[in-house]
């Protein structure tokens, strides 16, 4: 019996250096669903301009995200994989799902408050951010979205959009869920455990970037900031430092945070630090080889080219459906 499979779709911007918590939140559950989910992961270089982006730096990083797709076991024989601005359709959804929010429910979402606070001039894609992310899942009828914690607030207003757009011009858009993973959700910065892990944090020494030599991530775990005391306990509230480096250490080590715990029984932070950037060398060292490997061979733009026509088929019959369904008139075929 052959029972359609569901679809997934994720993205991640080409913003920066890809962090151990893109690994951790994201990549890794994109990597376990293609198995069983028809799959197509993102490059979301249209939201990443929502910010000023150096063009030189946004082709570098915008290839350097697909080398580490691969790299980190994506297959693209299984999944689609392909760069958000090859399929226009994103756009233009992404215009008529603008349409349909509201400033209330946008002016609500963090990542906006975050992103703009304290700036002088913001940008108004950054506003409406959402409203794109919205069309880039809608487009693909997807039914999963693998995503770190920091999106959740952004899935729940496609969800509204969705239903809104079904009860207003009919029964269309499937509702998507989001995909949280249980330990790892949120990985904190290296020298604040109150903020997210973010590639795009000016200070290099709060983040594990994936493509860090083993020397600098070494470097960076000795520096990251600790909890006053000495004992290696996951607790989230009372010593939210050592909390978020344990569960990098479980992550990359497999154990769990009791196994963890009962390691470093008696142990101060020095033995579980030096342990956990062997880990966390070790786990990215195959990821680094494979990625030299694969931007060495330019297969990247063949990968890409078929990804975005393996979307493109799927997203222009939704965005047809939804556009005869608000009253466009239509090109005759
Ligand atoms: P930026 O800081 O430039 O806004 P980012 O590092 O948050 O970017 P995104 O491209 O916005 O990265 O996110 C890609 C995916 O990685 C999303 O699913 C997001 O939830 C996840 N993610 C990002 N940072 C973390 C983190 N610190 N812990 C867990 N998941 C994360
Ligand atoms: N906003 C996401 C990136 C993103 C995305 C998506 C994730 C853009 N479009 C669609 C899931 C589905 C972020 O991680 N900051």
């Amino acid at each position: 019996m052959s029972e359609k499979k569901l679809r997934v779709l994720s993205g991640i911007q080409p913003s920066g250096k890809l962090t151990i918590g893109n690994y951790i939140g994201a990549m890794i559950n994109f990597v376990a669903l293609q198995r069983e989910y028809d799959c197509f992961f993102m490059i979301a270089d249209l939201h990443a301009v929502t910010v000023p982006q150096e063009p030189a730096d946004l082709r570098e990083q915008t290839e350097m995200v697909a080398a580490l797709y691969v790299a980190a076991g994506i297959d693209p024989a299984r999944a689609a994989m392909f760069v958000q601005s090859q399929v226009p359709q994103h756009a233009e959804l992404g215009w008529l799902m603008t349409t349909l929010s509201y400033m209330g429910e946008l002016e609500r979402m963090t990542q906006f408050k975050d992103k703009s606070a304290g700036k002088e001039a913001v940008g108004a894609g950054l506003f409406v951010y959402p409203s794109l992310m919205a069309a880039d899942i809608l487009l693909y009828q997807a039914n999963l979205v693998p995503v770190g914690d920091d999106q959740k607030q952004h899935l729940e207003l496609t969800r509204d959009l969705a239903g809104r757009f079904n009860h207003r011009y009919g029964d269309l858009l499937t509702i998507p869920e989001p995909y949280i993973p249980k330990v790892g959700a949120r990985i904190m910065s290296l020298d604040d455990a109150s903020k997210k892990m973010s590639k795009s944090n000016p200070n290099a020494g709060s983040y594990i970037a994936l493509l860090d030599e083993p020397d600098v991530i070494r470097k960076k775990i000795a520096r990251a900031k600790t909890d006053l005391g000495k004992e290696i306990v996951y607790d989230p509230q009372n010593k939210p430092e050592i909390s978020n480096l344990m569960s990098i250490y479980a992550h990359c080590s497999g154990l769990s945070l009791e196994d963890i715990q009962a390691r470093y029984e008696g142990q101060g932070y020095g033995a579980f630090k030096k342990d956990l950037a062997e880990h966390v060398v070790a786990t990215l060292e195959p990821l680094q080889r494979k990625y030299k490997d694969i931007r060495a061979s330019g297969a990247i733009h063949d990968i890409l080219r078929d990804g975005a026509e393996k979307a493109m088929a799927v997203a222009e019959t939704t965005l047809r459906q939804v556009k005869d369904l608000m009253g466009f008139l239509l090109p005759r075929r």
